[in-house]
């Protein structure tokens, strides 16, 4: 790989087999022994990935994500394999729920980027409207889910750090810290079996994910009970970015079906979230995450920063001032955009959400400033896409600085984004 700039040849067959080896048989899982289930935004950005392999296995990842949507309509962070053994915390700390199509699910979700792959997906491989409708219609439903039980001050409120797809971003130390750790004799963590502690959550972070687990159980899962007065209720510029160009991305897809309804509620929540999200950016581009127990906003600047670049309507001042933030500014990178800035309180160059590059964040990023129209510096994070290849494979994670691979091997979606950039 290394030497070859285009990350041609050898790391495509590589990714290729990658995702083929961590195929459950429709779905995909993350990492091999890691994350032995079905994640929510890893399954959204592997159908990208299938199609560039084979379209009918692609569009069935969607489907299968879909079908593990519960009765609430929210679709969970992991759909469990109840037969896998690998990963802690299993289907027991969540309350019983199970999806759909009956496989046990945790009880919260993840950032909905599913209507943006699957947008994506139907531009370049589309299928009939009878197979696309009943994805178009659960996503929908899972929309309406965030609008009605999430919503505070107009956007999305978070309940917990797994939510954010960034478990251990420093954002969320202080919000954390609030909330009593469980005994250390309940955790079983199995991670660090596979990955460096060094590179994944501490043990006081797990301490206080589970805390937080149990309560809200004691809090009877009610959604609107977590987002009002939750121990952890966050907002998250970059979660709520994510969620406006869905409902953009989803009000598209159903009006090319032809379902009006459909197409102009999403629209209409796309506006809403917009205009919130808008409302607090500062002339940096810069809205950041607010602690809504204290209403206290996280001084330092980090991933959430960067995928405000999806946000329909960012003002153009907002979105040039965000591409300098990742392209030469506080988020560069020679393999990405960095999950966290060296200044930030809570800066570590191998620790997960920390500060290492992740593959999903910068290929957000590029898409938010090709679809702003800042071409030359989507372009610059797609060939840093192709580096972090080169330099880290189809790690989970890399050094922000030299590129090495951190955390999981044989990763997912590092391997669906670069097949996915390669057939475009
Ligand atoms: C908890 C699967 C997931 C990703 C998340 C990433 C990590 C899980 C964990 O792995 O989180 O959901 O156990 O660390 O942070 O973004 O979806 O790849």
């Amino acid at each position: 790989m290394r030497g070859d700039p285009h990350a041609g040849g050898v790391a495509l067959d590589v990714a290729a087999e990658v995702l083929r080896g961590n195929d459950a048989g429709g779905y995909t899982r993350p990492s091999p022994g890691l994350y032995p289930h079905q994640w929510n935004w890893d399954s959204a950005f592997c159908a990208l990935g299938w199609s560039a392999l084979d379209v009918e296995r692609a569009w069935r990842e969607l489907e299968l994500l879909v079908a593990a949507q519960d009765a609430e309509g929210m679709i969970a962070h992991i759909a469990f394999d109840p037969a896998a053994r690998t990963y802690w915390p299993g289907p027991e700390w969540w309350g019983g729920r199970t999806g759909r199509d009956g496989r046990p699910v945790s009880a919260i979700t993840q950032p909905p980027v599913a209507a943006t792959c699957l947008a994506l997906l139907q531009e370049r491989h589309p299928q009939p409207p009878e197979r696309v409708r009943p994805i178009v219609l659960a996503l929908h439903r899972w929309h309406r889910w965030f609008m009605t039980r999430r919503l505070v001050a107009g956007e999305p409120v978070i309940v917990h750090p797994w939510e954010s797809g960034r478990d251990n971003a420093p954002e969320w130390d202080v919000p954390l810290s609030r909330v009593t750790p469980c005994d250390e004799a309940l955790l079983q963590r199995r991670d660090t079996g596979f990955v460096d502690a060094a590179q994944r959550p501490a043990t006081r972070d797990y301490r206080r994910y589970l805390a937080l687990v149990a309560l809200m159980a004691d809090a009877g899962w009610d959604q609107r009970t977590l987002a009002e007065r939750g121990a952890f209720r966050v907002l998250d510029p970059g979660f709520t970015a994510v969620l406006a160009a869905a409902c953009d991305d989803l009000a598209g897809v159903a009006a090319r079906l032809g379902d009006a309804e459909v197409a102009d509620e999403e629209a209409a929540w796309s506006d809403a979230l917009a205009s919130a999200l808008r409302a607090r950016l500062g002339e940096d581009g810069r809205a950041g995450v607010v602690d809504l127990v204290t209403g206290e906003r996280f001084p330092g600047c980090g991933a959430a920063d960067a995928l405000t670049e999806l946000l329909p309507g960012l003002p153009s001042r907002a979105a040039s001032a965000v591409a300098d933030l990742v392209v030469g500014g506080a988020l560069d990178s020679a393999v990405g955009v960095r999950s966290t800035s060296v200044g930030s309180p809570g800066f570590d160059a191998v620790n997960y959400w920390r500060g290492p590059v992740w593959a999903n964040v910068t290929w957000l990023t590029a898409l938010g400033l090709e679809r702003r129209g800042l071409t030359a510096a989507a372009a610059v994070l797609r060939d840093r896409l192709r580096t972090f290849a080169q330099t880290a494979g189809m790690a989970e994670y890399a050094h922000p600085d030299d590129g090495r691979p951190l955390g999981g091997r044989d990763f997912s979606w590092t391997a669906a984004l670069l097949l996915w950039e390669r057939d475009g």
